[in-house]
């Protein structure tokens, strides 16, 4: 049985379930981290030496890193619809894994939703803001052009190259912020709002985490 750790409210978290839930795998979910705590005991830093979330265990084989469970899922689960053994189409939908990872992800979870919605009003420097919700800005343009006919990132099916960037959809719609007009995206995030998995993992009201740094 797989089981999966972390909270509801973790950005992170939210995709692993998110696939989970696609993927229809029988698992059992462990709150953890955040007002639960439980991320520096002996026993859960066994299994992550970083003391984050989310974690997984699948019969003994523990995965911490929430893209690199994504893969091994969908590797292990998703072979006819969310995983290839062929390098090149694998690529396809990695580059955008990775993509949201090191480009999206610093500057809209990083640079907006913790600098500015985490951050105590007082303590919020609005130039590194206004530059990062700028960033922000053209990432979302650039997607914009790119869905122009397409239902999902890569054609008609949802891939994982949607998961990592569609769960920063909610939260970016739903921040009091300066957004261009992107129509495609947001025909992509009503698509994405059509799929029960997504609103139950992804749509996770996040109001606990305003003016909050803590974790
Ligand atoms: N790069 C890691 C980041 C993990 C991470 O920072 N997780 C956050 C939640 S999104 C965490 O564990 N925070 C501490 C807490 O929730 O107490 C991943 O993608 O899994």
């Amino acid at each position: 049985m797989l089981t999966i750790w972390g909270r509801r409210s973790s950005f992170n978290l939210q995709k692993v379930m998110w696939l989970v839930a696609e993927l229809g795998i029988e698992h059992r979910h462990i709150e953890a981290g955040g007002q639960f705590g439980g991320l520096d005991t002996p026993e859960f830093l066994a299994m992550n030496p970083h003391g984050r979330v989310p974690v997984i265990d699948d019969g003994g084989t523990v995965v911490w890193e929430s893209h690199s469970i994504l893969r091994y899922l969908a590797a292990r689960y998703g072979r006819d619809t969310f995983w290839s053994d062929d390098p090149a189409e694998r690529s396809r939908y990695e580059r955008w894994m990775d993509w949201s990872q090191t480009a999206l992800q610093p500057d809209f979870l990083n640079g907006v939703f913790w600098a500015f919605y985490r951050t105590p009003e007082p303590q919020r420097d609005l130039p590194a803001i206004k530059k990062s919700i700028d960033r922000c800005t053209r990432h979302f343009q650039l997607l914009d052009w790119l869905l122009a006919g397409r239902k999902f990132l890569l054609g008609n099916d949802l891939s994982l190259a949607d998961i990592p960037i569609g769960t920063h959809l909610y939260r970016y719609f739903n921040l009091e912020i300066a957004r261009p007009s992107i129509s495609n995206v947001e025909a992509w995030y009503r698509r994405l709002q059509d799929r029960p998995a997504y609103r139950s993992h992804v749509m996770v009201p996040f109001g606990e985490l305003r003016g909050r740094l803590a974790y």
